[in-house]
């Protein structure tokens, strides 16, 4: 019973409501339920502290609310630090994307050669003198690799985080001009839509894998709801057109599920205030229960 669920009930790296409701959403669609079903803990074993709205304010048009995202982000990395440190899997719920500055730096303390497989539409590659429009959500990549603010960069301490062989794009299409410029300049590894149309999910997950292997020694998913079609996720907040579909979406689950050095989770980018019902919590779920199904027979899962 190695699951460690965290939760990362916060909106402070975006600006619409919604996405600090993002775990309690994913479990009222069940989420204890799936985990019992598949023989873990059904309890929420951490949750990432949180500013209340009043503490935090809008200040830089650049970086918005960024106490709010330093104050959680910081926490979060310590809990993914100790729940990594006790061998167990952290499978972590958000909440908006910049979680993963925490998430990052956390897995990074225990795992200095970390690789990471970036499921989603967006690069998050920006900095403040790149971003469209101050979201640090948009961002955490670009922390990651060490740009950015140095609020930022330094939680989990002022080393890089991220090194750009040790990254691959999964889905991406909407890219701005400087997180173009990054991944041009870094060499960073992307499989967008059109390659998964031509070459299929399964292959391109075999070479990513194969890929991150040689030169890392262990790697998380982080998926962003948005990294799937929008007709699947009314619930996130910035969806874009021509996504990937379910069943490739639980391809990548599978191949990174198989992977003895597949360490850590996270599905972000849930907002039940988006849209009538729960769908998009009711996927994250179901995803999640075809992620632990895959890995019944993995090391950290028995
Ligand atoms: B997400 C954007 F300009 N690039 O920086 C930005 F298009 O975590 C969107 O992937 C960022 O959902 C989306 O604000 C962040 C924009
Ligand atoms: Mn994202
Ligand atoms: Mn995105
Ligand atoms: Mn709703």
């Amino acid at each position: 019973m190695n699951i460690a669920y965290i939760s990362v009930p916060y909106r402070y790296g975006q600006g619409k409501p919604g996405t600090e409701q993002g775990p309690a959403a994913v479990e009222q669609a069940g989420l204890f339920e799936t985990l019992a079903v598949h023989g873990q803990e059904a309890v929420r074993y951490g949750e990432a502290a949180v500013l209340s709205e009043d503490a935090v304010r809008e200040e830089d048009p650049q970086l918005k609310r960024l106490e709010g995202v330093v104050h959680t982000t910081n926490d979060l990395h310590l809990i993914v630090r100790d729940t990594l440190t006790e061998q167990r899997f952290p499978l972590l719920v958000g909440g908006d994307h910049s979680m993963a500055i925490g998430t990052i730096a956390g897995l990074q303390q225990v795992v200095p050669r970390l690789g990471v497989i970036w499921f989603d539409a967006h690069g998050d590659l920006n900095t403040p003198d790149t971003s469209p429009s101050g979201n640090i959500h948009g961002m955490p990549l670009a922390v990651a690799l060490g740009e950015g603010h140095q609020r930022l960069t330094e939680i989990g301490g002022s080393d890089v985080k991220l090194q750009p062989e040790h990254l691959v794009f999964i889905g991406l299409r909407d890219v701005d001009a400087g997180e173009q410029e990054l991944i041009d300049r870094l060499g960073i590894r992307v499989y967008d839509m059109e390659a998964i149309r031509t070459r299929g999910m399964d292959t391109i997950m075999e070479e990513a894998i194969a890929y991150l292997k040689e030169t890392t020694d262990a790697f998380y998913l982080s998926f962003d709801m948005d990294g799937l079609d929008p007709s699947l996720v009314e619930g996130t907040g910035t969806r874009v057109a021509d996504g990937i579909l379910l069943d490739d979406a639980k391809t990548v689950l599978r191949h990174c599920a198989e992977q003895e050095d597949f360490i850590a989770a996270e599905f972000v980018e849930v907002n039940p205030l988006l849209e009538e019902g729960n769908g998009t919590a009711l996927l994250a779920n179901e995803l999640i229960g075809n992620l632990l199904q895959y890995m019944r027979n993995h090391r950290l899962v028995k």
